[in-house]
């Protein structure tokens, strides 16, 4: 699929079953199996081996056709633009993709964290990473200033981690810079890429040497699945990566990751409508009289609106994050008022969630470092979906009581 480079286009036919498919199935078909005959005692000693010749196929834990259809789809998204083959792989959460490249790629060194990461990233490197080898230094990684500092101070950083935009602040990092920063200390800058998708973010083209997602959200979109990705271009690292995600069994099943696929053939129709009522949504509420603030890269108030349109491509996703006037009660009068907008925690779907995320999502990071990294008890999670813009304002106009 090299010579094609548009998102709209990768995202329909990135995948699809080969030519020499058997049955000449249109559409990648399921592979509900765990595992795979051999013809021979020789071809099956040889898959074990890596040898050329062997079978293709072992063993669902280590890989599977409609994983690998799924994984080249992903890799033909995120490397649009990038020079060297870029490979993916997927997980049964994004979690498990997270962790698993945590420990691939970080273990007995230090990881460089984002200081508001999702909450289980945040749990894991806080809890669990120091237990496992992996030293963990927490700096607001929206200052390329405070990275530069974490990085110069420490001289054992194998990676630095960040979201961008962040769940729920809506921050960005300056992947550029933080590349640059990471590689002269010889480590790797890993971006959590879920909230931007590869249709609006390229974070490999920007310098980053790993990406990873939650494919459970926009990937999907349709909140049928949990799923997660591991992307990079370096062959040994994705390797290391691959035998941690064999020996961890982290891989992701076949019919979610034909979920997945069939969620990714719509992704440029959706992250389209998403990014476009997003934008709609920001600027209504920005000027409504109940609400504070309203974090959104694509409102020119948003304090790194400049770096979003270095960065971001033909939108900026479909997630905004706000703080209402009356603070917590505010919110709670609203999330518990609204009708078109679910009440629920995970995004990306096609309809409208709306949570909260000082008690949910991120409710595990302690108070204070959740004060610092801007998560106040009054900030409210909307995901925006693709319903119409108008019936969603007045779902919400009635939620927030007037104006
Ligand atoms: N990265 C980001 C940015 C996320 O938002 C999430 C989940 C994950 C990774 C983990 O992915 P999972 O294992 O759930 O597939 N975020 C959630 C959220 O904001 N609400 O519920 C889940």
């Amino acid at each position: 699929m090299t010579e094609y480079i548009s998102p709209e286009t990768l995202a329909v036919h990135a995948g699809r079953p080969p030519r020499d498919d058997p049955y000449h199935a249109h559409v990648a078909p399921i592979y509900q199996t765990s595992t795979f005959s051999f013809e021979s005692v020789e071809s099956g000693a040889r898959a074990f081996a890596r040898e050329e010749g062997g079978a293709s196929h072992i063993y669902s834990r280590l890989n599977n056709p409609t994983g690998q259809a799924l994984e080249s789809a992903i890799a033909a998204l995120e490397g649009r633009g990038v020079e060297a083959e870029v490979m993916a792989l997927s997980f049964g959460s994004g979690m498990a993709a997270i962790s698993t490249v945590m420990l691939a790629a970080a273990g007995g060194g230090r990881i460089v964290a984002q200081d508001a990461l999702y909450g289980c990233t945040h749990d894991f490197l806080r809890d669990q990473a120091p237990g496992l080898g992996i030293q963990v230094t927490f700096v607001d990684t929206t200052s390329t200033e405070a990275v530069a500092e974490a990085i110069d101070t420490h001289d054992d950083v194998r990676m630095v981690f960040v979201e961008t935009p962040a769940n729920p602040t809506m921050r960005l990092c300056d992947l550029e810079a933080i590349s640059g920063l990471a590689h002269q200390a010889g480590a790797l800058l890993c971006a959590d890429n879920t909230f931007a998708t590869p249709y609006h973010q390229r974070p490999l083209v920007h310098g980053a040497d790993l990406v990873v997602h939650s494919t459970t959200k926009y990937l999907n979109g349709h909140g049928t699945g949990v799923g997660g990705a591991a992307v990079g271009r370096d062959p040994e690292l994705m390797d290391r990566i691959r035998t941690f995600r064999k020996n961890l069994g982290g891989i992701a099943g076949p019919f979610d990751c034909w979920l997945m696929l069939n969620g990714i053939r719509t992704l440029a129709l959706r992250m389209e409508r998403h990014a476009a009522n997003a934008a709609r949504i920001a600027s209504w509420l920005d000027k409504h009289p109940a609400v504070l603030r309203v974090h959104y890269p694509g409102l020119a108030s948003h304090p790194q609106h400049t770096l979003a349109r270095r960065q971001m491509e033909r939108g900026y996703g479909g997630m905004i994050s706000f703080e209402l006037e009356g603070g917590y009660d505010a919110g709670v009068r609203l999330m518990e008022s609204v009708e078109l907008c679910s009440l629920a925690v995970s995004l990306g779907t096609v309809d409208t969630l709306i949570q909260h995320p000082a008690s949910m999502t991120h409710a595990c990071i302690p108070e204070e470092q959740r004060r610092a990294a801007g998560i106040s008890e009054g900030l409210v999670r909307l995901s925006v979906g693709i319903e119409h813009v108008d019936e969603l304002i007045a779902d919400l106009r009635r939620g927030l009581g007037h104006g």
